[in-house]
């Protein structure tokens, strides 16, 4: 943030305001680690703030010091559409254009009202007063940690806003992994456990959140694991009859796909789910570099998505879904072998 646009927020903040703090919708870590983060922030400052999301978000996030002033729009939608129409300053944080605010994209889009956002993604809107825009920073926590800085307010980091900014760091880094974590993402996160945040219990409040149906699942997921060396491809199939055994509830075989990427040598995975219900097969395609799994679920399976992360189905068989796959894979074993 430049000169101007620090002391433009410190003449808004100067006195008492009506402030609405919004993370887009379907909300991460990042999200509600760094609105729960700058609530406690501003509200210790003596402005009435409050915390609307779009709408709701997994369990595991719900332990956040300040979850439960959380107003979900969705859900406290009158309560939520009294306190937007109250604001004199909007906040929008981890997101940079109104469409990802959901349901609440009209109401902010007409709303008369200053806006600061404070975001890491590409591509920033022109929607605010005040952008604090930098695509090279980890997350958005460390980036409303860098906000409180400017405001001269580090050394009113209470252990509640540790815990909340840690939080995002954390799962926005993929636990302090990915090549966004800087020596200063390290310096920040030291200072925030120095405050209080206390990280060993972050971290299992997020990651250890396993049921017994998720893993069964995912132990016969990987038992069924075909790996096919001479193509660098791993495939994964997942019956009805197996999610039956197992007690499936939606969302255990998120990211199971992404285990055939950890072999070493393998850069293209699959998984195929029967849904007897839906009378398909849901296929999810992963790879590492230049194989466009957009392209062979567009071509072959009825999908796309991105490069590296697709989706697809088919409605015949198991068998005849794995065998058309196999056939498709054979067109493409020098591509694949080249990777
Ligand atoms: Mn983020």
């Amino acid at each position: 943030m430049n000169f101007e646009d620090i002391n433009a927020v410190k003449k808004l903040l100067s006195e008492s305001r009506n402030i609405v703090i919004v993370p887009h919708k379907n909300p991460d870590g990042d999200a509600i680690g760094s609105t729960l983060g700058l609530w406690f922030y501003l509200k210790s400052k003596g402005h009435n703030a409050s915390v609307i999301v779009p709408n709701d978000f997994p369990k595991f996030l719900k332990w956040m010091p300040g979850n439960d002033h959380i107003l979900i729009f969705e859900k406290h939608n009158t309560q939520s559409k009294d306190r937007l129409k109250q604001a004199d300053l909007i906040f929008t944080l981890d997101f940079n254009h109104l469409g990802r605010a959901g349901q609440m994209e009209e109401l902010l889009a007409t709303s008369e009202v200053p806006f600061i956002m404070i975001d890491h993604h590409q591509k920033p809107d022109d929607y605010a007063e005040i952008i604090y825009s930098d695509v090279e920073m980890s997350s958005t926590c460390e980036m409303v940690y860098n906000f409180i800085e400017y405001l001269g307010g580090k050394e009113e980091i209470t252990p509640e806003i540790a815990d909340c900014l840690y939080t995002g760091i954390m799962t926005d880094t993929g636990s302090f992994k990915y090549s966004s974590t800087t020596s200063r993402t390290h310096r920040i996160v030291a200072d925030l456990i120095d405050r209080g945040a206390n990280n060993p219990k972050i971290h299992n409040l997020v990651f250890d959140t396993n049921t017994p149906s998720r893993l069964h699942i995912l132990g016969c997921a990987l038992k069924n694991m075909v790996i096919l060396e001479e193509y660098a491809t791993a495939y994964i199939t997942l019956s009805q009859e197996e999610l039956d055994l197992y007690d499936h509830k939606k969302g255990d075989t998120e990211g199971v796909v992404n285990y055939g990427l950890t072999l070493d040598g393998i850069r293209f995975a699959v998984i195929f789910i029967e849904n007897k219900e839906e009378g398909i097969i849901k296929i999810s395609f992963r790879s590492e570099g230049n194989f466009s799994v957009n392209e062979f679920a567009r071509k072959y399976f009825n999908g796309g998505g991105h490069m590296n992360a697709a989706g697809g189905k088919s409605e015949v068989s198991m068998q005849e879904t794995v065998d058309r796959f196999l056939k498709h894979l054979d067109e493409h074993k020098e591509a694949l072998s080249k990777l």
